[in-house]
């Protein structure tokens, strides 16, 4: 039952990047190699095993195509994958899935029934069927080159077939968010498995990127993203929109990330621009606000950047250092609780349960600090 929430893209599209010009270029590499000839046709005339061999040579060309083409054709439908999935495919192909989808399964149609009439042309040709296999070769090219315009995106697939997490949808996720540069990645990385790379430069992470946090029976999924900008969600890049992608779709509670220190990269009222943008994906009740870097912002500041975040409607704020590993585990803790209360678990429970045995992860010090 478990193992069954379990999912992963990778289950649904397994498919190699392919282009027309790799298409063509295996067509003809197939068709030069040599052909097995049966017993029963090598004691024919000369003529009738010719005719055989560019039969089989156009045969296996076909079957190249049926099972390559074929392959793009039996893709899932995009409605059929889980919507946070199917919105990253839209992202990585503009929209184009279910379009390539139809062209891969309209070619493979036309060249199959071309192929069944080329068949019988080819055997019956005599002297012709070098010259007859050759125009079904080329047809064949000439009409993947025509109908199936998009085969490139095959690529843009396989890449977010092979690089989205998988999902367990019966264990929580806490999907950290924020501007670049607040210290998301290095708040993931200090509390869960994933080590996600960290740096002073934005969209260091262009991915989304799954880590758990493991404690006995209890598995947490923590998700990083990478940074959304103060602009409108149709403006956002491709990376941006990936995140956009993870708040929109999935069953989780968000750390919102905030550096409210006075060097922040980018200023504190972009970031709660960006904040608003987050409410409207994910609804406030969902969003638990977290001010990181306070080792080097000073208590005034502080506070009176949490007074404006109260005045917005957040009760409380969890105060972080993700780099000095200060507090961490209350923003997991108070995560926890959200979802909880949201969702009508009872997570926190067992976290409480299996951190009192698991002092050496959990600093117990912070945890009785949290009031939850
Ligand atoms: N002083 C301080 N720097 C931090 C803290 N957390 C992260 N940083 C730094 O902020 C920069 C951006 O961190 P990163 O995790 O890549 O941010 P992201 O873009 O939100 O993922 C890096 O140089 C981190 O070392 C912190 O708690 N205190
Ligand atoms: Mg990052």
């Amino acid at each position: 039952m478990e193992e069954e929430a379990v999912k992963c893209l990778s289950d649904y599209i397994n498919i190699e990047p392919q282009t027309l010009d790799s298409i063509r270029k295996r067509i003809l590499e197939i068709y030069v190699e040599d052909v097995n000839i049966p017993r029963s046709i090598a004691m024919k005339p000369p003529e009738k095993r010719r005719a055989f061999r560019y039969m089989l040579k156009s045969e296996k060309v076909f079957q190249y195509v049926a099972t390559t083409v074929g392959k793009i054709a039996r893709l899932p439908p995009k409605e059929s994958l889980e919507p946070f999935y199917a919105e990253l495919i839209d992202i990585a192909t503009q929209g184009n899935y279910d379009e390539l989808r139809k062209q891969a399964s309209l070619t493979v149609k036309i060249i199959s029934s071309m192929w069944k009439s080329y068949r019988e042309k080819i055997l019956n040709s005599g002297s012709d069927a070098k010259k007859i296999s050759q125009e079904f070769v080329g047809r064949v090219v000439s009409i993947i080159k025509r109908k199936l315009k998009l085969v490139s995106i095959t690529k843009d697939i396989s890449y977010v077939a092979k690089n989205t997490p998988c999902i367990d949808f019966s264990k929580p996720l806490i999907i950290v968010a924020g501007m670049p540069q607040v210290g998301k990645s290095t708040f993931v990385k200090a509390v869960s498995t994933a080590k996600p790379l960290t740096s002073p430069y934005p969209f260091t992470t262009k991915n989304v990127i799954m880590g758990h946090i493991k404690l006995g029976e209890l598995v947490i999924q923590i998700m990083d993203t990478p940074g959304i900008l103060d602009r409108p969600l149709d403006e956002m890049n491709e990376i941006e929109k990936r995140a956009v992608a993870a708040l929109r779709n999935l069953k989780s509670v968000v750390l919102y990330f905030m550096d409210p220190s006075p060097d922040s990269y980018y200023t504190f009222e972009q970031q709660l621009t960006v904040l608003t943008t987050v409410e409207s994906l994910v609804g406030r009740d969902r969003i638990i606000i977290v001010f990181n870097k306070i080792d080097k912002v000073d208590k005034n500041l502080l506070e009176s950047r949490r007074k404006i975040v109260e005045n917005m409607g957040y009760s409380s704020v969890v105060e972080v250092s993700a780099l000095h590993k200060i507090n961490v585990w209350s923003a997991v803790k108070v995560a926890l609780n959200v979802f909880d209360s949201l969702f009508g678990t009872n997570y926190l429970e067992l976290l409480t349960f299996y951190s009192s045995s698991t002092t050496s992860i959990f600093d117990n010090s912070s945890f009785s600090s949290v009031s939850t």
